[in-house]
């Protein structure tokens, strides 16, 4: 029923934004906007190029900002919560007309954003989420459910185990502390395979979402744990990483040890579909046609709704098989 009400809010979002579109496509001064040129000025902070996703979700937001007629402005903050917050600011000294960004981390936005806000500039929440308790701060927050990609990761192997009569030993490895993905990814997870006493998280550890510290963390993993039956990885690039070391540790990925990732990029697809990873949560990268959409309507000064949630489905290595083809990022 949760599941449900969302996908019916996601659709209502979708339908009122179209209107928009619709309505402000013959207008010079880009829906309502203030500036000579009427060309809309947004300025996006993203977190890094650490990941298939980053990369895909990059091309998609600059991509979308051409066909949408939008001036970006783009920074790379290499995984650096100071460099975003100085983007921020320097948008706001620039005086741009919206402002986007993906946080790195969930906490400490608070002061930035109230400067955004005291000067009049609308912020939109893109892929990540804050935890500031003033929710004036942003006008909406665009992204996955994340816990939902946890649950759904958590519950195949419940129902894949299900039949286990003894320990089923699993690691984690976690996306950069503190990142919204991060903590949410585990929180479903875990909760879901509560379910079953047997499935035990014997370590967790981050891993930054990079194949560099999935390798290096599994490798660790790997010579402390005798007997690991499943990796969970809250990416699929940490999970392409950990097969490495897999591998030079003489076991068979997807066989000796059951390979669980979120995303679904196409290396990752690659790896399921060929009998390496078992199982993927998905986690559309494709945010940028959304986010222009939502910057002219905020710019309008129209109300957009709080929470914009994107819709994901999971592979098995079937489905991954059959997908593939016609996979773009
Ligand atoms: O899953 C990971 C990336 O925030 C949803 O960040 C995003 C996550 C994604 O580095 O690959």
């Amino acid at each position: 029923m949760h599941s449900a009400s969302w996908r019916a809010a996601t659709v209502l979002a979708s339908v009122l934004l179209v209107g928009t579109m619709a309505a402000c496509g013959n207008s010079d001064t880009g829906g309502g906007g203030t500036k000579d040129d009427g060309k809309i000025t947004m300025g996006f902070s993203q977190v890094g190029a650490e990941s298939g996703w980053r990369t895909a979700n990059t091309t998609s937001i600059k991509e979308s900002a051409t066909a949408a007629g939008i001036e970006l402005k783009f920074d790379d903050a290499q995984q650096k919560q100071e460099n975003q917050i100085k983007a921020i600011r320097n948008y706001i000294q620039q005086k741009v007309d919206v402002i986007a960004f993906s946080p790195v981390v969930e906490s400490g936005w608070d002061t930035v954003l109230k400067e955004a806000k005291d000067a009049g500039i609308p912020v939109i929440l893109t892929d990540r989420s804050v935890d500031s308790a003033d929710k004036t701060l942003y006008k909406t927050f665009l992204g996955s459910d994340f816990v939902k990609e946890g649950k759904l990761a958590g519950e195949w192997l419940v129902e894949q185990k299900k039949t286990a009569t003894g320990p089923v030993n699993i690691v984690e490895l976690q996306g950069n502390t503190g990142a919204a993905p991060a903590n949410d990814r585990k929180k479903g997870f875990g909760e879901a395979i509560a379910a079953n006493p047997n499935l035990k998280i014997i370590a967790s550890q981050p891993g930054d979402f990079t194949r560099a510290g999935g390798k290096q963390v599994m490798e660790q993993f790997l010579k402390a744990n005798k007997q690991i039956d499943v990796l969970f990885a809250h990416n699929d690039d940490m999970g392409l990483g950990a097969l490495e070391a897999i591998t030079a540790a003489g076991k068979v990925p997807g066989k000796d040890i059951t390979i669980i990732t979120v995303d679904a990029v196409k290396d990752g697809m690659q790896a399921l579909a060929d009998g390496k990873f078992n199982f993927i949560a998905e986690c559309s990268p494709l945010l940028g046609p959304q986010l222009m959409d939502l910057a002219k309507k905020v710019h309008a000064g129209e109300t957009v709704p709080a929470r914009i949630e994107t819709e994901e489905t999971t592979f098995t290595q079937e489905q991954a098989k059959e997908a593939l083809p016609n996979r773009k990022y």
